[in-house]
């Protein structure tokens, strides 16, 4: 058992990002296995849960001639359109059913502002919205983070990016996510966090 400064962080593992669903990861599903065994490992476990309403921005969909996997220019920055996904209370949202959700002490959605995309579980792609995640880490005393999740170069490597600025110690355990791999993004996601100190495990 880790200590009880430690807390494993559970990124997205819902059917849309798994295959057969609407921004399906390949081989999303097939880290589950490894995540439920490392939930008993730890005395703090937390999900995150990609909750977009319908008319989100980060939509394809609700930029009328934009391709899916473009990109746009938000108020806050260059943002990805991305296939409409993980719409709140629709089954693509939902955890996937192999995942244990039963250990979770704390489930954390994200993205539900309908002009903002959140791929990190601290803040919103603003850099500014905070999520209450590092509220409630805080209170609880916990200081170093394990991820695990998808997509390893989104909201995982976001995630993982913002803790270790928040000053948290952070370890990705690299064979318990998978990635989406566009454009670069997962060298690219591998180069910051490494550059901010978070370790990649096997
Ligand atoms: C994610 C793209 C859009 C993720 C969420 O969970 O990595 N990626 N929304
Ligand atoms: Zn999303």
């Amino acid at each position: 058992m880790r200590g009880t400064d430690e807390a494993l962080i559970v990124i997205d593992v819902q059917n849309d990002f798994c295959p057969g669903g609407a921004l399906a990861v390949a081989g999303g599903d097939a880290i589950i296995p490894r995540i439920n065994a490392l939930m008993a490992e730890f005395s703090c476990v937390v999900l995150t849960q990609d909750w977009h309403p319908a008319d989100h921005a980060s939509f394809a969909a609700n930029h009328p001639g934009a391709a899916p996997f473009s990109l746009t220019e938000m108020p806050y920055g260059p943002q990805v359109l991305w296939p409409t996904h993980c719409v709140q209370s629709t089954a693509g949202a939902a955890f996937h059913s192999a995942l244990h959700t039963d250990p979770a002490h704390l489930v954390i959605r994200k993205g539900f502002h309908a002009g903002i995309d959140s791929y990190s579980a601290f803040f919103e792609n603003d850099k500014t919205t905070a999520t209450g995640l590092h509220g409630y880490l805080a209170e609880r005393g916990v200081k170093t983070l394990t991820l695990v999740g998808l997509a390893t170069d989104y909201c995982v490597a976001y995630s993982a990016l913002d803790a270790a600025k928040l000053g948290y110690r952070v370890t990705l355990v690299e064979g318990a996510c998978r990635a989406i791999d566009l454009n670069g993004s997962l060298a690219e996601a591998r180069k910051s966090t490494l550059a901010a100190g978070v370790v990649w495990q096997a």
